[in-house]
């Protein structure tokens, strides 16, 4: 298997974006998953049923743990020797136990959110140019990073050629204007940044996890395993999660199903019944980024990789894998979910 690091964050940014004087970031989904019908719902108590597309993408119930399964703390081996350099070391690690969501937050959850608060996301406000004096007019423009599949490939390591920053992307039109949520309730919410995510997660009562958190939820138990799901990619020859097969960015087999985004829950849940801890959306922690060149500025930690992860090109849907993303910009392959360390019922 051929491996290529990867040289920018998974979510370049505005800032990140002027220096170089072009949109940048990695890759992303077009758009795609299932047809869904609406109405289904889960009970935060229920067990692990496939969710899907039959579910609307709201927990049922109104209580403080609402769509979340508690996970008991313990011990485990954090990071990878085995990868890319920002894995590394792996080293035992500690975690209290504390509630996780099930499930991405999906669009309906955000939905809900807005529509309590009035919330506008960091994609929808008006940029300072004074932040970004070196510029294009194009990116002092509200909006998100967008992934285009190229019909060719030039230069294989210049990602500008599949990704575009667009002005008016945000979280209700997440390819861009002309895209819409309105047939992907159930679907994660992207174009968020760690600020929406964080303001969500306040609202909720709820905090994000924390990378050691979010790491060991996703182990589920089998600690230092390669997957989520164990140590063999792809059992009985069946794809495990929604990522990328065949070779980015041009070629995308879809044997999984999903060309973009997927529905939450579309696949088996890993042994605490949490969905979609490898693939899907990137998934955005408390923590500050950072690897063997230190602290990076402006940059949070994303984890599980996303339906652009391939083989040939980030091969990032593992639970040791970790990227940075931008505070200022967010992209169609990076979403959240929360956590709650107190003040539920752990029984
Ligand atoms: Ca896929
Ligand atoms: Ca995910």
């Amino acid at each position: 298997m051929t491996q290529r690091t990867e040289k920018q964050s998974v979510a370049g940014g505005r800032r990140w974006s002027a220096a170089v004087g072009a949109a940048v970031l990695l890759f992303i989904g077009v758009s795609g998953g299932l047809a869904l019908s609406r109405g289904a719902s889960i009970d935060s108590s229920a067990g692990a049923q496939q969710l899907c597309s039959a579910y609307f993408g709201l927990p049922k119930n109104t209580t403080v743990t609402r769509g979340m399964i508690f996970v008991a703390g313990g011990s485990y081996r954090m990071g990878s020797d085995k990868h890319f350099p920002e894995e590394r070391p792996q080293r035992v690690v500690s975690v209290d136990g504390f509630w996780i969501d099930r499930h991405e937050v999906t669009n309906a959850q955000f939905a809900a959110f807005v529509a309590a608060t009035g919330y506008i996301t960091v994609a929808e406000r008006p940029v300072d140019p004074a932040l970004y004096p070196s510029a294009p007019p194009h990116l002092l423009l509200p909006g998100g990073m967008v992934f285009h599949a190229p019909a060719a490939l030039g230069s294989a390591e210049d990602f500008r050629q599949w990704w575009r920053y667009t002005p008016g992307a945000n979280w209700q039109h997440p390819q861009g204007p002309g895209s819409s949520i309105d047939d992907r309730m159930n679907h994660p919410v992207v174009q968020v940044t760690h600020e929406d995510a964080a303001a969500y997660a306040r609202w909720a009562g709820r905090d994000l996890p924390t990378e050691a958190e979010w790491e060991f939820a996703a182990r589920g138990g089998l600690d230092g395993a390669e997957y989520v799901w164990g140590d063999e990619k792809t059992p009985s020859g069946v794809w495990q999660a929604n990522v990328w097969q065949g070779r980015f960015p041009v070629s995308n087999q879809l044997l999984d199903g999903f060309e973009g985004t997927a529905p939450v829950g579309c696949f088996e849940v890993n042994g605490y019944g949490l969905f979609d801890m490898a693939g899907n959306v990137w998934e955005l922690t408390a923590d500050d980024y950072r690897d063997a060149r230190g602290f990076q500025r402006g940059m949070k930690v994303v984890k599980g990789g996303s339906h652009l992860c391939a083989d040939n090109y980030c091969f990032r849907y593992r639970p040791s894998a970790r990227q940075p993303a931008a505070l200022d910009s967010g992209s169609s392959h990076i979403g959240f979910r929360t956590v709650l360390r107190k003040g539920g019922d752990h029984t």
